[in-house]
């Protein structure tokens, strides 16, 4: 291996999926031998498609949340050596060639954390509302702009992925705090444009975690960059 190639998983969460992990499987490999996905008590026969295509499956026969897959999913890496993982959504929305963009990224920057941002402008207007006034509210509480943070399309390190393990979020708000680690840590966080994809594929998000559960991940995230910056402003003993 040569000083700059790295070690990268493309880790995969997937739940009820059957309709469309084997399509994607197909483009991940095209981009990456080294391949993971996490089924968590899906009720369709997403393991087998997983089993089927060959690549690395973890599979359990009940549901724990993405974050809680993700977490599992970072300890298989980390335990394994990798260097990085690039996780992307198993429902078709995140374009399994962007993976050579987000590498390009990482031998450019080294930024622990590379999220692929969508345009929003081409969302459709369904999910468009709620992931704008999240935006917002979002880049209000870290106190900077953050133009996607629902893209579960991004690139981690080893060590993100190694404080991630700390978490106690292991649904969707997951990847929402995230964010907030890496600015409370002052970590670099780095962005790629992904395309927009929406098709016939249904969320497992819910609505009302959405609007009542996203304002409380917010203010979680304002406290955990306030409680960082306190620490390291106490004085020195
Ligand atoms: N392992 C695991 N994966 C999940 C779980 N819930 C969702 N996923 C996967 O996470 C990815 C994103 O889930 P979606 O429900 O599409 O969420 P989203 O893309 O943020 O929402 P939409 O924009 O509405 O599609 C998909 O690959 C899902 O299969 C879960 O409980 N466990
Ligand atoms: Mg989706």
């Amino acid at each position: 291996m040569s000083e700059n190639e790295i070690k990268i998983l493309a880790l995969l969460p997937a739940y009820n999926e059957a309709a469309h992990l084997g399509k994607v499987l197909e483009e991940v490999k095209k981009q990456t031998a080294d391949i993971l996905v996490i089924d968590d008590g899906s009720k369709d026969n997403t393991a087998e498609i997983a089993r089927e295509s060959g690549v690395e499956l973890l599979s359990r026969g009940y549901n724990c949340g993405k974050g809680q897959s993700l977490k599992d999913g970072f300890t298989w890496a980390l335990e394994r050596g990798y260097d990085a993982v690039i996780m992307l959504d198993s429902d078709g929305q995140h374009d399994p060639a962007c993976i050579k963009d987000f590498i390009a990224k990482y031998h450019e920057t080294r930024a622990p954390l590379i999220i692929g941002a969508r345009d929003y402008g081409e969302i459709p207007l369904r999910r468009r509302i709620p992931n704008m006034i999240g935006k917002v509210l979002f880049s209000a509480a870290v106190g900077r702009n953050i133009p996607d943070n629902q893209s579960g399309y991004r690139m981690l390190n080893r060590m993100l992925m190694d404080r991630m393990l700390k978490s106690k979020e292991s649904g969707y708000h997951f990847e929402v705090e995230m964010i907030a680690i890496c600015i409370a840590e002052d970590w670099p966080i780095e962005w790629i444009r992904i395309p927009t994809i929406y098709g016939d594929e249904t969320s497992s998000q819910d609505p009302f975690d959405q609007i009542f559960g996203f304002p409380k991940m917010c203010l979680k995230a304002r406290r955990i960059i306030r409680e960082k910056r306190q620490e390291k402003c106490s004085p020195q003993k």
